[in-house]
């Protein structure tokens, strides 16, 4: 006898790939237009779905688990952070938890780069220039910026992502510098010629930039305060394409606007869409709406993970991306 389908709620638009291929599988609700859920749909969803796929959009914490029904086994993230799901209480309900690492880590290693040179080079300045039409022809000494090759990259996050941010910048000439809970082994620390920094702030006042790459835990809360903030160069340049409140983010635009730091890359904010107005107005700080891992192959591969994890999670077995709270 067939057996009956899962019923799964999908709760933001997939690519229309990803939406067909979990139609033919499961027994699934798709999203009508493409805006976040509200609480309470969220809490039909997690009431009436055996699975729940949700997004960084979604905020699966103790108050909404605490009304999921008793179908509810997995909720298989589309992304790879799951700092907005309370895993631990997942857990102690038994529902699972699984994401989709490895597939976004070329593309936001991609996005880091393209904010390092965005904002040593200027390309915003440069753009807004062409844009209204004022170009007057080339000039010695217009738009300059700072060479990237020879500078000393720091990045906070040594995990996935970081080593392939560590591999794209030493192609472009800068020394490899990270600081990460754990040290790497010797062998990949020599492949990426990366040097370690067991103290955070001794690594932050040397580095001419820093990229963040790590997860949002608690333990990284504000991982660059005001005070660690405050050990950076004044030339010194940093770039954001993990979570926003790894740095706090009200003390990083008073020291952009006081000229303490050089200039900043963000693509993650520490309050999602309510970013500090101030940081809009600064021409050495360039801002995007958390597009790192937006290409249409990482979506398509996003969701190929998610649809392995809900698969394998229906043949009795573990997910293979299952996230468990001491991984966090
Ligand atoms: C994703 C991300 O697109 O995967 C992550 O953790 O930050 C993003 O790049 C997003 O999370 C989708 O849910």
């Amino acid at each position: 006898m067939p057996r009956e389908r899962l019923s799964v709620v999908v709760t933001r638009r997939l690519p229309e790939a990803v939406e067909t291929r979990l139609s033919e599988l499961f027994d699934i609700k798709l999203r009508d237009d493409d805006t976040p859920m509200t609480r309470a749909e969220l809490a039909e969803a997690v009431k009436s779905a055996d699975i729940l796929i949700p997004t960084v959009t979604d905020t699966i914490d103790a108050r909404l688990l605490a009304q999921a029904g008793d179908k509810l086994k997995l909720i298989a993230n589309y992304g790879a952070g799951v700092d907005h799901i309370d895993v631990a209480t997942a857990r102690q309900r038994g529902v699972l938890v699984s994401n989709t690492p490895g597939v976004l880590t070329d593309d936001t290693a991609d996005m880091t780069m393209a904010l390092i040179l965005a904002v040593t080079r200027r390309i915003p300045e440069g753009l807004a220039v062409m844009q209204s039409g004022d170009w007057q022809g080339w000039a010695p000494t217009a738009l300059m910026g700072g060479r990237v090759g020879g500078r000393r990259l720091g990045i906070l996050g040594m995990g996935r992502i970081g080593q392939a941010v560590a591999r794209r910048a030493a192609a472009f000439g800068m020394q490899i510098h990270y600081h990460n809970r754990k040290r790497l082994r010797p062998e990949i620390e020599e492949a990426l010629e990366a040097t370690y920094w067991d103290s955070l702030d001794q690594m932050v006042a040397r580095m001419d930039v820093i990229s963040i790459n790590c997860p949002a835990t608690p333990s990284t809360f504000h991982l660059m305060n005001a005070r660690r903030l405050k050990l950076l160069k004044p030339t010194a340049v940093i770039v954001n394409t993990a979570r926003g409140d790894v740095i706090d983010e009200n003390a990083l635009t008073r020291m952009l606007r006081a000229g303490e730091i050089a200039g900043a890359g963000l693509d993650v904010y520490e309050h999602g869409t309510d970013i500090n107005p101030r940081l809009r107005e600064l021409k050495n700080v360039v801002l995007l709406p958390h597009m790192g891992s937006a290409t249409l192959e990482g979506r398509i591969e996003m969701g190929e993970k998610v649809i392995i994890n809900i698969k394998t999670f229906e043949d009795g077995h573990r997910p293979p991306d299952q996230v468990v709270p001491s991984m966090l």
